[in-house]
């Protein structure tokens, strides 16, 4: 399916995948509506996706985690358009690598209201926009943490089973209308996660990486064109992406 002149609907564009899949679709020559927290990093991201070629680039604060700002986000975005194709369901991240035993509300619930709840949120605020038989999609950005647990890892492997579950709950309900969802699940990947999830101990960050080639960004933003360019009678369910250096999460080769 041709992405030109679709619309694009990416949450949490302001770094990582999501700003890669601006600059990918943007490829494509798609219109763009771009959103996340951090307006001026949004802003960089949508500089670069016009500089990629997009058709449009329109970009808004958005924090998937209040309801009120999922719904102004959705009222701007009816203003530049009657109808959204594919909405990549993208805002997310880790807080913390803590034990259940010691781990903290607040982390926990961060990761509740952007991984589980905003993309519940997103998604019933864009239903009414995405077109009926016309290759619509849903592309929720699951992980391998929603298919096994890891110590430190029991509210961030919850909440991206629990995007594993809504995909497929979605994909049951919309049966029948043309609307295909899907996810895809990658492994490690370089961007800003292990930042976020070490709260800016770039040091530990960085340890993460030592010695292997995970995924860039662009390899996951690769993938999501890809499924989302399918022609309308495919849909790709699950799409798992991980580094030929990672064979589960534990199990990474290094080289250094
Ligand atoms: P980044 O930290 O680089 O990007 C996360 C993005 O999510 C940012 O744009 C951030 O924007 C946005 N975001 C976070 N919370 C909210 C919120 N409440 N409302 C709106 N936007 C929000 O990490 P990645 O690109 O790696 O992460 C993207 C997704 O991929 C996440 O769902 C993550 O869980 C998932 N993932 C990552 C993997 C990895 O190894 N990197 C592997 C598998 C999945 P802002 O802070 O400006 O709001
Ligand atoms: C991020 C990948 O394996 O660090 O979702 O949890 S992992």
């Amino acid at each position: 399916m041709k992405l030109a002149g679709r619309w694009i609907l990416v949450t949490g564009a302001s770094s990582g995948f999501g700003a890669a899949a601006a600059r990918r679709f943007a490829g494509e020559e798609s219109h763009l509506l771009l959103g996340a927290r951090r307006d001026e990093r949004l802003a960089e991201s949508a500089a670069a996706a016009r500089a990629a070629g997009a058709a449009s680039v329109h970009h808004h604060s958005l924090d998937v985690g209040r309801t009120a700002s999922v719904e102004a986000f959705l009222d701007w975005a009816r203003s530049l358009t009657p109808r959204i194709d594919v909405l990549i369901n993208n805002a997310g991240g880790a807080h913390g690598l803590d034990p259940v035993a010691t781990a903290r509300d607040e982390d926990w619930e961060a990761m509740v209201q952007s991984n589980f709840l905003g993309l519940l949120r997103m998604t019933r605020a864009v239903l009414p926009l995405l077109p009926h038989h016309d290759g619509a999609w849903i592309l929720n950005v699951g992980s391998i943490a929603g298919h096994r647990g890891y110590e430190g890892g029991a509210a961030y492997c919850g909440v991206k089973a629990g995007v594993r579950l809504i995909t497929e709950s979605l994909r049951l309900e919309l049966n029948g209308t043309g609307i295909r969802v899907g996810s895809i699940d990658p492994g490690m990947a370089e961007t800003e996660f292990s930042d976020v999830r070490f709260k800016g101990d770039t040091t530990r960050a960085a340890a993460v990486y030592r010695g292997v080639l995970p995924l860039t960004a662009d390899d996951v933003a690769d993938s999501m064109v890809w499924m989302a360019s399918r022609p309308p009678h495919v849909c790709v369910d699950e799409l798992i992406l991980k580094p030929t250096d990672q064979a589960a999460f534990h199990k990474v080769h290094r080289r250094t």
